[in-house]
């Protein structure tokens, strides 16, 4: 048996019950095959793959909070941190029922690559909790938070491991995170990201996630032939990452004509109105039917068991950015039955491995989260660069360079792609160049 084939059927052996995390193996190493049949003895010997699918840390917690009506409620917190060799462990944290070991596995295991990609030197790490910030009263969200990070600051650390957000953690959780950070530590130091600006956050980390998609998709259709202008783009999610996908969109001169959450989907056929999303979701924390009551021209479906949602609709681009596993086989057959040409991911492992395939059958330009999702964790590490140097960029400075990192990032990937001979497979190249920046850090660095 292949050594990559003997270190997955490892992984599944080895962490029984994480699908998500097993699914997101399979995909790196089966990407890795050309670089490791190459040298397969030279790798098993150092062992290098069992290193890499397994974590330096993991972290397991218990939260403890009191909510609005005196009952005590109890959560489990997690921190995996996954891999150092190229710099602190940085990645979100997300606060979703779903969370569990397995999930926060399989995002910090892609993270070390996506952070690879980034150029920057940030290793990779996850966490987040099971809690459901969903009709929560602020101080009930604080109280969590507080006693969420009561845990968490003694694994932490600017030099060590320096989370942000994810799915359920934006500006208020990382506030209330770094507040009680700062109280048990007595420190001020660059220890999250996604801070707000008054105290520490830097210009654009908020925009990063859906503008950087924006950057690489732009990249892609303009090196192959086209341009965002004038495109209909179908958008799930109505977070921060599907709001400024759709802002950046517009500006590019793209359709969005979609977007959905976990109740229901829009399809705003005269684009959408993205100051009324930001209103909604960004302030009021209220559901996507108020998007249809306040706009004629869109319609508003309840989400179904089994109903394909978004994908259905007919467009050019597809951008998923809500969660993982969302668009499935069926969903990829009805995208390219119409017409889509490009599907870059703004969440994280959003496309089943068969939708996957299909789309790349199909002829799909199609670009994995790792790189098209970078941006965000790129910009939190530019907000550590300002940290360390206590000074804050312009929105300009800061914008610029996300460009020209998201620009790169799509030429590394097509270069190693080409070079590894599987032109046009992004997610392959994509796992390679972020692989081997990593492997060539461990080897350099002995068997840790
Ligand atoms: P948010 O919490 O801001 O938004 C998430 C959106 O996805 C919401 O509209 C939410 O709907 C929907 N959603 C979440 N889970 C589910 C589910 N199980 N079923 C249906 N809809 C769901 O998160 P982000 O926008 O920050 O994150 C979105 C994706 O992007 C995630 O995969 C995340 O890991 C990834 N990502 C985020 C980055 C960032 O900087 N924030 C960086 C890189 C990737 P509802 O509100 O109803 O739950
Ligand atoms: O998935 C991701 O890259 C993020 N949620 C952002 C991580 C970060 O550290 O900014």
């Amino acid at each position: 048996m292949s050594y990559v084939d003997e270190v997955y059927e490892y992984v599944v052996a080895k962490n029984p019950a994480q699908p998500e995390f097993h699914q997101a193996v399979k995909e790196v190493l089966d990407s890795l095959r050309v670089v490791i049949d190459a040298n397969e003895d030279e790798y098993r010997k150092d062992a290098l793959l069992e290193r890499l699918v397994t974590p330096e840390h993991q972290i397991l917690f218990r939260v403890p909070w009191v909510d609005d009506k005196g009952q005590v409620q109890v959560n489990n917190g997690f921190r995996v941190q996954f891999n150092s060799a190229i710099g602190p462990y940085k990645g979100g944290l997300r606060f979703h029922p779903s969370v569990n070991l397995g999930i926060s596995k399989f995002l910090g295991f892609e993270q070390i690559f996506k952070n690879s990609l980034t150029g920057l030197p940030i290793g990779g790490g996850k966490g987040g909790s099971d809690f459901d910030p969903k009709g929560k009263s602020d101080r009930e969200i604080m109280a969590f938070c507080q006693s969420f990070m009561t845990e968490l600051f003694r694994h932490i650390g600017a030099d060590t491991d320096v989370p942000a957000g994810d799915i359920g953690v934006g500006g208020r959780e990382i506030g209330y995170l770094f507040g009680q950070f700062k109280r048990i530590r007595d420190s001020y130091e660059g220890v999250l990201t996604g801070k707000g600006l008054t105290y520490g956050g830097s210009l654009a980390r908020t925009q990063a996630t859906g503008y950087g998609l924006l950057y690489l998709t732009q990249e892609l259709l303009k090196c192959n032939g086209s341009d965002i202008k004038g495109k209909t783009i179908a958008v799930s999610g109505a977070g921060n990452v599907a709001i400024y996908a759709i802002e950046k969109a517009q500006q590019l001169g793209g359709k969005p004509v979609t977007c959905s959450d976990s109740t229901g989907w829009i399809y705003d056929p005269e684009g959408i109105d993205v100051e009324l999303l930001k209103e909604i979701k960004e302030v009021k924390r209220a559901r996507l039917s108020e998007y249809a009551a306040a706009r004629k021209s869109a319609e508003y479906h309840e989400k179904k068991n089994g109903e394909h949602g978004v994908w259905t609709v007919k467009c050019d681009v597809a951008l998923p950015c809500a969660t993982q596993n969302e668009l499935d086989l069926e969903d990829a057959k009805a995208l390219v039955a119409n017409g889509v040409q490009a599907v870059c991911e703004g969440a994280n492992m959003p496309t089943t491995i068969e939708a996957t395939e299909y789309f790349q059958q199909n002829k799909v330009m199609f670009v994995g989260g790792k790189a098209a999702n970078a941006g965000g964790v790129a910009t939190s590490a530019l907000e550590m660069s300002q940290n360390s140097e206590r000074l804050s960029w312009t929105f300009e400075e800061v914008d610029q360079k996300l460009q020209q990192i998201m620009v790169n990032i799509y030429h590394n990937i097509d270069n190693a792609a080409k070079q590894y001979g599987c032109e046009g497979n992004y997610v392959a190249g994509a796992n390679i160049a972020g692989f081997l920046k990593v492997a060539e850090a461990m080897k350099a660095q002995g068997i840790v």
